[in-house]
């Protein structure tokens, strides 16, 4: 055999053999990684992730430090690349915390959190030590923000109509959700007729509906369908009216608006005083 391929042919099988050798991952017993760090900036849409790692393990130096991401789809993952040169998120050069803060869109990285993702998101950091490859498999909770009324839509005053005749009052609350509209579950009041102290509708929430006013049985006023803004149509009875479910008390009412998301989070509670002569 000629001396150069047999050269040729023996380096290839020290080449390929001591690839099959890299990177075999193995549980560390004194573990290289700590202090573990995710944090979702919402406002900002980054993510932020750092660990401690320690530049020996086993007689080896460490070579790189990345984070697997996969959120909740456990199938593709992003490879981000930590750092402790003070860049891209790193803050403090060369004190061991290696870290990363990067863009959470799909020009970035594939598993972008969602506005709706509420729950467990998956990562798992990752050292190279020489030949030795370190992970540390973690789990974050991207929480729940409650849904905000943002603003309560309905006259001051309501005058009831005289007589027998009966009106519509129109009420409108605009809630939102940092989770996306569809996140929002619903959205009522309560009414207290301040005085005798009682509740209205023996204290359950009359419900507004962001249903486009579709439900030609009960028309609930609402403009658009899913836009946040829930509306119902209370219907003003004259003093003339005899029959008793047909009757509306005169005075000051306290109604006290709240919404919920489909995690059961209330929104802060709206209060608006309504006068009815
Ligand atoms: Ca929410
Ligand atoms: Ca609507």
């Amino acid at each position: 055999m000629n001396k150069n391929l047999f050269f040729i042919l023996f380096s290839a099988i020290i080449l390929i053999s001591s690839c099959d050798d890299q990177l075999s991952v193995e549980e560390a017993k004194s573990d290289p990684i700590t202090n573990p760090q995710f944090v979702f900036m919402r406002e900002s849409n980054l993510l932020y992730f750092a660990a401690s790692y320690e530049l020996e393990f086993e007689e080896e130096s460490l070579t790189s430090a990345m984070v697997e991401w996969s959120t909740q789809s456990g199938n593709v993952t992003d490879t981000i690349w930590l750092n402790d040169n003070g860049n891209n998120g790193d803050i403090l050069p060369f004190d061991g915390l290696y870290s990363r803060k990067i863009q959470n869109d799909l020009s970035h990285i594939q598993n972008v959190i969602l506005p709706s993702l509420v729950g467990q998101v998956t990562y798992r950091f990752l050292g190279v030590y020489g030949t030795i490859g370190v992970e540390m498999s973690q789990t974050s909770y991207v929480e729940n923000i409650p849904p905000v009324i943002l603003s309560v839509s309905v006259q001051d005053t309501i005058n009831r109509p005289t007589g027998m005749n009966m009106e519509y009052v129109l009420v409108i609350a605009d809630v939102f959700d940092e989770n996306g509209i569809d996140d929002i579950l619903n959205c009522g009041f309560t009414s207290l007729h301040v005085g005798p102290d009682t509740l209205l509708n023996s204290g359950n929430p009359i419900w507004l509906f962001d249903d486009g006013g579709i439900d030609p049985e009960y028309y609930s006023g609402d403009e658009i369908s899913g836009d946040g803004k829930f509306s119902i149509q209370i219907p003003i009875y004259g003093a003339g009216n005899t029959n008793p479910s047909q009757q509306t008390k005169t005075g000051v009412f306290l109604w006290t608006f709240t919404a919920k998301d489909k995690s059961n989070d209330p929104s802060l509670p709206v209060e608006y005083t309504v006068v009815v002569e």
